[in-house]
């Protein structure tokens, strides 16, 4: 019997969340190792020269970036399909794609989220006000000013729920763990679209881990998510103290 796919990464990041969506939602079974960034051991370097999580190990092949672990599911798994077979509509699910990995990366974790939950827990350093202000009233109007554009009234953007749905809605995810609420009747579509999205069954399953990540200290976590039937991997990538990421962030 195959070793099952192993995934490298916790469950807090939207990164990771990507690709445990895509796993659960083509029903393929997995493994975690749920480390925190920046709590990877040598052997995590090695398998990721950036540092970053997620990391796919499936036999000997290992591949890093979400979305490249994506479109290798998706073509390995095809069905159900999470990218339009239309090829603009492919390709605009894909811009989607990158402007959450990318856009709402920078604005939504590095600016909110890491602000005010990950900055403290991990390096003990208090959030930057300045950067919080502008983050809230320029960047993130900003971003869901352009989602508001693009999203449908109802309903799926491409028929059926897609990688573009399910990207955006991953940081959204993240900005409520930072406490923040969309306003819904400033941004109806994407207040709309984003609720459809994270109560797909996927999204659904991952919610009590997810839970569990934000309120337990982060040498706990492993245990506390096997305690409660996540699918730990028998070996762990992690280490105990955090070591500075190599794309310069804190
Ligand atoms: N482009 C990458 C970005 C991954 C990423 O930024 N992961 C974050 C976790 S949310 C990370 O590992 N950060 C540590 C660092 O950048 O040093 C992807 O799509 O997988």
């Amino acid at each position: 019997m195959s070793a099952p796919l192993l995934i490298v990464g916790s469950y807090v990041s939207p990164y990771v969340r990507k690709v445990l969506v895509c796993l659960e939602s083509k029903g393929l079974a997995y493994e975690i190792d749920p480390i925190v960034p920046f709590f990877g051991d040598d052997d995590f370097a090695r398998l990721s020269p950036l540092r970053q999580v997620p990391v796919l190990v499936d036999g000997d092949l290992v591949l890093n970036d979400s979305t490249v672990i994506c479109q290798y599911l998706e073509e390995r798994y095809p069905t159900p399909a999470l990218y339009p077979t239309d090829l603009g509509q492919r390709a605009q699910a894909r811009w989607l794609e990158e402007f959450a990995d990318t856009r709402m990366g920078q604005v939504i974790i590095w600016q909110l989220f890491n602000q005010l939950v990950i900055r403290r827990a991990v390096w003990g350093k208090e959030p930057d006000q300045a950067l919080l202000a502008r983050t809230y009233e320029q960047d993130l109007p900003a971003i869901f000013d352009y989602l508001e554009g693009q999203l449908p009234e109802s309903g799926w953007l491409f028929g059926a729920p897609s990688m573009a749905e399910i990207s955006l809605a991953c940081f959204i995810r993240n900005a409520q763990f930072a406490r923040y609420q969309l306003d819904a009747a400033r941004w109806p579509r994407l207040a709309g679209s984003m609720a459809r999205t994270l109560e797909l069954p996927a999204f659904a399953r991952l919610a009590a881990f997810e839970l569990i990540c934000t309120h337990t200290p982060i040498a706990q976590q492993r245990e506390a998510l096997r305690q409660a039937g996540a699918p730990i991997s028998s070996r762990s990538f992690g280490r105990a103290e955090p070591v500075p990421g190599v794309m310069g962030r804190d």
